[in-house]
């Protein structure tokens, strides 16, 4: 019985300043930081679009594959990273959430290394957090999300709010990470 911790997304492009900058996006990195040796397993997820995905249809383009945007925040602690998922890599493909990312099957890794519970955090909480955390519930793993750090893009006002009620509602547990107190 083993935990991981998933970081989506914490790349340049989400954070201010970037193509698809959110609020506070950067904030998340120290709190991040603090919690990443709590875990047997750290696992990221990165946004990584061809310059022609259908997906800029919808957003400013972003993340786009080998760019500085599509790199990790300077400060967060890559080098703890075990294993680090890319998606959204082909051009019909919107990959808002780590288990679909494309170049290594999420599922079978975490099976692989008996890893039974997920923590997740990260950008954005109303797309790839929730998409992520949704699929890991459906995928039959216990799903902690963790509210201090996580942050949204907030396209209307409010989606912040009815992304964690439904994240809740679907079987996830929101904790924030002070309260990860493990034995080991
Ligand atoms: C994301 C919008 C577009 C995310 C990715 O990481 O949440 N949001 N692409
Ligand atoms: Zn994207």
């Amino acid at each position: 019985m083993k935990k991981a911790l998933l970081i989506v997304d914490v790349q340049n492009d989400f954070c201010p300043g970037g193509a698809l900058g959110v609020k506070d996006g950067d904030k998340v990195v120290p709190v991040i930081n603090s919690i990443i040796d709590k875990f047997d397993v750290v696992i990221s997820s990165q946004d990584w679009h061809p310059e022609d995905s259908v997906h800029f249809e919808n957003w400013p383009p972003h993340c786009i594959a080998n760019t500085h945007g599509a790199d990790f925040h300077p400060d967060l602690k890559s080098e703890k990273i075990d294993l680090k998922l890319r998606k959204g890599t082909a051009n019909k493909d919107d990959g808002y959430s780590a288990f679909e990312a494309t170049n290594v099957s999420l599922p079978d890794y975490l099976l692989e290394k008996n890893i039974t519970t997920l923590y997740v955090c990260g950008l954005t909480t109303d797309y790839c957090v929730k998409a992520s955390a949704i699929d890991s519930i459906d995928e039959g793993f216990h799903t902690y999300v963790i509210t201090d750090a996580i942050k949204p893009v907030n396209v209307n006002a409010g989606d912040d709010k009815k992304a964690l009620d439904e994240m809740y509602k679907h079987g996830c547990i929101l904790v924030e990470s002070d309260e990860l107190k493990f034995d080991s």
